[in-house]
């Protein structure tokens, strides 16, 4: 139901969409028998002329159990919530399945630079391919991202994908996607990291092998993209600040460089 709002692009989205209809339904069915419940004791025990109110204190077992029952059914449904949870959040944030290719994403106030591993498929080489607010990746591929802060808090949200992860500062956290579906989707921080939170969207675009492979033919290298800044900006008012991310995310910059 949520993938009618939100296309599920990775493995994992209808997963995530699955334990969260299953906690609708529970919560709702819950819901929904409470107020039943709560509406036909009003209309049963009404004022009615000569009938007198009973003070209950809900002591008695007969009473008691009104309670008691829907309490340890309550408890029951915690421990399948808690359960089906576990299983989703170890496939998202625990398991890491062998990966066919690193992917950089480095946070900063107030835009995403982007380090993808070029034609060799390897990260840290000369032909690494960095951009400001867009990633570039290729459907039914396995990535791992390697997430970093240079300054705050942030939040590595991509809704199409169901993931969200924190970015540290003096962290690399490591973690996992697979796109199943090619496209272009938001990317957005998820953590209010300065006043300028709101200016910080990006964008994840997901192409078939040879697409990407085009894609990579024409891309602008590292050492290129210092100098060509104004080419690979992002449009619009995000420009300035997405020139700003790439020239202080160079070799000149003062965060450790390509970290
Ligand atoms: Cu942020």
């Amino acid at each position: 139901m949520i993938s009618w709002y939100v296309t599920q692009a990775s493995s994992y989205a209808a997963e995530v969409d699955g334990l969260i209809l299953l906690i609708a339904l529970i919560v709702g069915a819950f819901f929904l028998a409470a107020e039943f419940v709560l509406f036909w004791l009003i209309f049963k025990f009404r004022a009615r002329p000569g009938v007198k109110a009973r003070y209950i204190t809900g002591e008695k077992a007969s009473e008691t159990k009104w309670v008691a029952y829907p309490h340890y059914l309550v408890l029951v449904f915690d421990i399948i919530i808690v359960a089906a949870a576990l299983r989703v959040w170890s496939d998202v944030k625990i398991d890491l399945p062998p990966a066919e290719e690193r992917v950089r994403i480095i946070a900063q106030q107030w835009a995403w630079t982007f380090v993808h591993a070029g034609p060799d498929g390897q990260l840290d080489t000369a032909d690494d391919i960095r951009t400001v607010n867009v990633l570039n990746l290729r459907v039914n591929r396995l990535y791992h991202y390697e997430l970093h802060s240079k300054d705050v808090l942030h939040s590595f949200s991509v809704p199409a994908f169901r993931l969200k992860q924190d970015a540290v500062p003096g962290r690399a956290i490591v973690g996992w996607f697979r796109p199943t579906v090619a496209g272009e989707f938001d990317i957005q921080c998820a953590e209010i990291c300065g006043i300028g939170h709101g200016l910080m969207p990006g964008r994840v675009r997901i192409r078939s092998a040879a697409a990407q492979a085009a894609w990579m033919e024409t891309a602008p290298r590292m050492r290129q993209l210092v100098s060509e800044t104004p080419a690979v900006a992002a449009p619009g008012a995000h420009a300035s600040l997405a020139a700003r991310a790439a020239t202080s995310g160079g070799p000149a910059g003062h965060h450790g460089g390509d970290r």
